[in-house]
């Protein structure tokens, strides 16, 4: 690795063999890995300090629907040693914390630049190398561009007339102040109740003077049911980290939660509701991911089970007519991200706290002292937009990244990613997308995916390096079989029916409305997803041609 910065101190080479973009989890393991081999690599991150998703969602209530123990990185014993996690579900200030403290044992921050956000990246086909611009003016060359951006870093507020006249603080929770929000005696108002705004409800509900709901579509919720860790389950948990992540490694989510694998119709009615009393008491997404398989993509099994689910809403919201809003009329349980909710459904008995369905009454325009809707005003002190994210591709489309031939990533991406592997792009040599769109490494708990992704990827360069290659490319005809192939998996599941972020749905971007299904995720489990790219490994990597 010293040849890399001889060359590149002699002005011979670029400037660094590898730019990651993002100082995030996915970042942060994979500059681990190439400092440990001494690789001549640098980190731009766009933020004024490291930790991603971690660092800039700072709203109330946020905190991980991941089991904190099997969130942390696993690449390191003694790390596994040192951190113990407060919470079954820790929030967002230890999260933060957790991912400083990996960057400062393993001295990573040096190689790191923040507030420095890549405009453009261009492939110079002359060179093999990427040229790089930065937003603060500078430019920069790297041979191997590697894309840690993140699955929802690209925030999208509402397009709504108005919004600027608004005389109170408003932000959308990606970009919730850092300094202390005072929300005690505020009238604040929620638009948006996906995952976040449901952790934003549930947990400011009782304390601001008066709470205005603005839901669109209602999501299935169900209970997070987190707790804390004491210092002996702490210790039980740490002598069991090999066992826990062995089984993250074999469920299809990288969680711990295994799906049942009884068929649903072979079960009695009885034993259904015995499964699902159970799920529903119980930590995290297991109500989510150890149902019975048929939930995913059997209309009959998946109208059972989310009657079972309104029926718990019904029993928790004390109106009636409340509740009938709160419950999804447009798609199955599961079929869109689980919102995972602490006293979330209980808000709705507060006194304080209303629910505006805009499919009845529709957001006209926010005014400078609130909301305006087609029935009347809502005054408030404070609007939070907790209205989602240009899912997976949003922070690629965001930079003018530029391929062979000055072919824009963004258009090629018009109509959906297509990928090879959810790694590489056909056209955009030396550029691995770590997490990308259609890998496997987005659609699983984290950490457990990126890890599995960030290996594949370094053992991929150090391939490249061995044999002194100075460029690959992944193959027009390897990036279309895999794009079908993800393409095909989406045609068996009810996802490809709901208005969710897995099928590229967003409103507020335009050509993201509901109609087209936009592949972004890879539906074939962790599991799989290994055993496909350690193969295309095994075989001296098909698909991808170096040169
Ligand atoms: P989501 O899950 O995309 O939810 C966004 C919410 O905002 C959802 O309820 C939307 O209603 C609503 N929304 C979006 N635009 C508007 C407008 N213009 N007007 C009214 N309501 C709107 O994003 P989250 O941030 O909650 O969750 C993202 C991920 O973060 C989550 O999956 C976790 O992995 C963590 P809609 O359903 O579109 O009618």
């Amino acid at each position: 690795m010293d040849q890399q910065v001889a060359a590149a101190e002699t002005g011979k080479g670029p400037q660094h063999e590898v730019v990651i973009i993002g100082a995030g989890v996915c970042g942060i393991y994979q500059l681990y890995r190439l400092v440990e081999l001494g690789v001549n690599a640098t980190v731009l991150e766009a933020g004024s300090d490291l930790g991603g998703t971690w660092y800039w969602n700072r709203y109330p209530g946020a905190r991980f629907d991941s089991e904190s123990y099997t969130y942390g990185f696993s690449f390191s014993k003694e790390l596994l040693e040192e951190w113990s996690w407060s919470e079954r579900f820790s929030g967002q200030p230890e999260n933060l914390r957790y991912l400083n403290y990996v960057a400062d044992k393993f001295d990573l921050r040096k190689h790191m630049q923040f507030d420095c956000k890549v405009a453009s990246a261009h492939f110079d086909e002359d060179a093999d190398l990427w040229r790089l611009h930065l937003e603060d003016g500078r430019d920069l060359t790297c041979r191997f561009l590697l894309t840690a951006v993140g699955l929802l870093s690209a925030p999208t507020p509402p397009r709504l007339e108005g919004m600027d006249s608004f005389e109170g603080p408003s932000f959308h929770t990606y970009y919730w102040p850092q300094e202390p929000v005072d929300l005690t005696g505020k009238k604040v108002a929620v638009i948006g109740t996906g995952a976040t705004g449901v952790q934003v409800i549930g947990e400011i509900a009782d304390k601001v003077d008066k709470l205005t709901v603005f839901q669109r579509r209602p999501n299935w919720c169900a209970p997070l049911n987190n707790g804390p860790i004491s210092a002996e389950e702490m210790a039980d948990i740490r002598s069991r980290y090999d066992e826990i992540f062995a089984k993250c490694a074999r469920t299809p989510g990288g969680f711990e939660h295994e799906p049942d694998r009884r068929g649903f119709y072979e079960v009695s009615r009885e034993e259904r509701l015995a499964l699902w009393d159970r799920l529903y008491g119980e930590p995290g997404f297991g109500i989510w991911l150890s149902n019975f398989r048929e939930i995913f993509m059997d209309e009959e099994a998946n109208a059972e089970f989310s009657e079972y689910i309104a029926d718990k809403i019904r029993r928790r919201v004390d109106d009636p007519v409340v509740a009938e809003k709160l419950v999804p009329k447009d798609h199955g349980f599961g079929v869109q991200r689980v919102p995972m909710e602490t006293r979330y459904y209980e808000a709705y008995n507060r006194d304080n706290v209303e629910l505006v369905d805009l499919q009845e009454t529709p957001i006209l325009r926010i005014t400078p002292d609130g909301i305006r809707t087609t029935e009347r005003d809502h005054d408030v002190d404070i609007i939070v937009y907790a209205t989602g994210f240009d899912a997976i591709t949003g922070s690629y489309d965001r930079i003018d990244i530029r391929g062979v031939g000055g072919q824009k990533l963004r258009d090629k991406w018009a109509d959906g990613p297509s990928t090879y592997l959810g790694m590489q792009i056909s056209g955009f040599p030396n550029m691995i997308t770590l997490a990308g769109p259609q890998s496997g490494s987005a659609s699983t708990n984290y950490p457990r995916g990126i890890e599995v992704g960030v290996d594949w990827a370094t053992e991929l360069l150090q391939y490249v390096w061995k044999h002194d290659h100075t460029r690959m490319e992944a193959t027009q005809e390897a990036e279309d079989r895999w794009t079908q192939h993800v393409a095909k998996m989406y045609s068996t599941m009810l996802m490809r029916k709901a208005k969710g972020w897995f099928t590229g749905y967003n409103s507020n971007v335009a050509g993201h409305e509901y109609g087209k299904v936009r592949h972004l995720v890879y539906n074939g489990g962790s599991p799989k997803f290994r055993a496909r790219i350690t193969e295309v490994a095994d075989e001296d990597y098909t698909g991808i041609v170096f040169s």
